[in-house]
């Protein structure tokens, strides 16, 4: 070994020799609360999650630290039929992540019977899983009437015939620690890749732009929220304020109207919301200043996607 080449140890924290670690791809279709269970898993809000399809849309990275495991869980767009450019770049990233896991978490809606769609998700798990353990956790479960339970169960298990499945319930927490232990007894032995306190790979920009995002798409509708960008073009630390500006980009000019609603009115909202939640997350005071702008068509337009971040080609180097 030459001076130059760090030693393991030096390298990853300490852990135990019987330290597991590994990626987990959370992966189903849009809406059955990948992005809520990540964020339930770390404590911690880092992904926008709204009551629409396709809130995600690319791959982030959720750290999960305990004593003898870090969880490498990557929150996916969901899966589904692409309209355009962006739709594609999306399904791509959740692709991705598939083949790269140690294990796949299929999420199904379990409130909700199998369906066609089911069964697309299921073909592209064939296609692409290889070897790969697939655990399908049937989410919702608190939405799931106790007459319908052992049906809807059944019928989900049936479509997927995964590896094990658990039923779990992402916004009250129910079987998640379950959960976390199979994911874990599965995962080879392996470091502490990542600080204990680190908690997802992207910076408090892209953080701060999509928590504009996720409220964009809470309170808009129709195209909308899917018509969308967020662009942070200035984020500024001090030791007890954050000053951000960010431009909302839409494909039209209608749709830039409705954004700013009447008199400001949807604008403020958005604003007000984002600024409360970043103010939490920063522990600072925030000041957000946002505008609205029209980049025509931009998910139709491989270059304007890739200004405003949704970049293909560089993302799957
Ligand atoms: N009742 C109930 N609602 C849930 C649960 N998990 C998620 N939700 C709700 O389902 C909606 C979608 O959640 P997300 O986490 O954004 O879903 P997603 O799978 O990440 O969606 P995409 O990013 O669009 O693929 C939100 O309104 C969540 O609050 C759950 O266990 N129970
Ligand atoms: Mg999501």
């Amino acid at each position: 070994m030459t001076d130059f080449e760090p030693e393991l140890d030096s390298v990853f924290e300490q852990t135990s020799a019987d330290h597991r670690s590994g990626m987990v791809a959370v992966v189903g279709r849009p809406n059955v609360g990948k992005s809520t269970l990540i964020n339930h898993i770390l404590g911690q809000k880092i992904a926008a999650v709204s009551p629409k399809p396709q809130t995600t849309r690319k791959r982030q990275l959720g750290i999960y630290t305990a004593q003898d495991v870090q969880i490498l869980f990557v929150d996916t767009p969901g899966l589904h039929l692409p309209r355009h450019k962006l739709g594609e770049f999306m399904v791509q990233h959740a692709e991705v992540a598939l083949r790269e896991a140690d294990v796949i978490l299929l999420l199904h809606d379990v409130s909700q019977p199998p369906d066609r769609g089911d069964g697309h998700i299921v073909e592209t798990l064939t296609r692409l899983r290889g070897d790969t353990p697939v655990l399908l956790a049937l989410n919702k479960a608190d939405l799931l009437d106790a007459d319908k339970r052992d049906r809807y169960v059944a019928a989900h298990i049936e479509t997927v015939k995964p590896t094990q499945t658990f039923l779990i319930s992402a916004l009250t927490g129910e079987g998640v620690d379950t959960l976390l232990q199979e994911l874990t007894a599965r995962l080879p032995l392996g470091p502490r890749y990542y600080p204990a306190e680190q908690l997802t790979e992207v910076n408090m920009r892209f953080i701060a732009a999509e928590t504009i995002r996720e409220k964009v798409m809470q309170h808009t509708e129709e195209e909308i929220p899917h018509a969308t960008a967020v662009e942070i073009d200035s984020y500024r630390e001090m030791p007890d304020q954050t000053v951000i500006s960010g431009i909302l980009y839409v494909e039209r000019d209608s749709q830039k109207g409705i954004l700013i609603g009447k008199g400001g009115a949807m604008i403020k909202r958005i604003g007000t919301e984002a600024r409360q939640d970043l103010e939490a997350m920063t522990e600072t005071s925030v000041h957000l200043e946002l505008r609205v702008k029209v980049l025509k068509n931009w998910r139709k337009d491989a270059r304007l996607m890739q200004r405003l971040g949704y970049n293909v080609a560089a993302d799957e180097k």
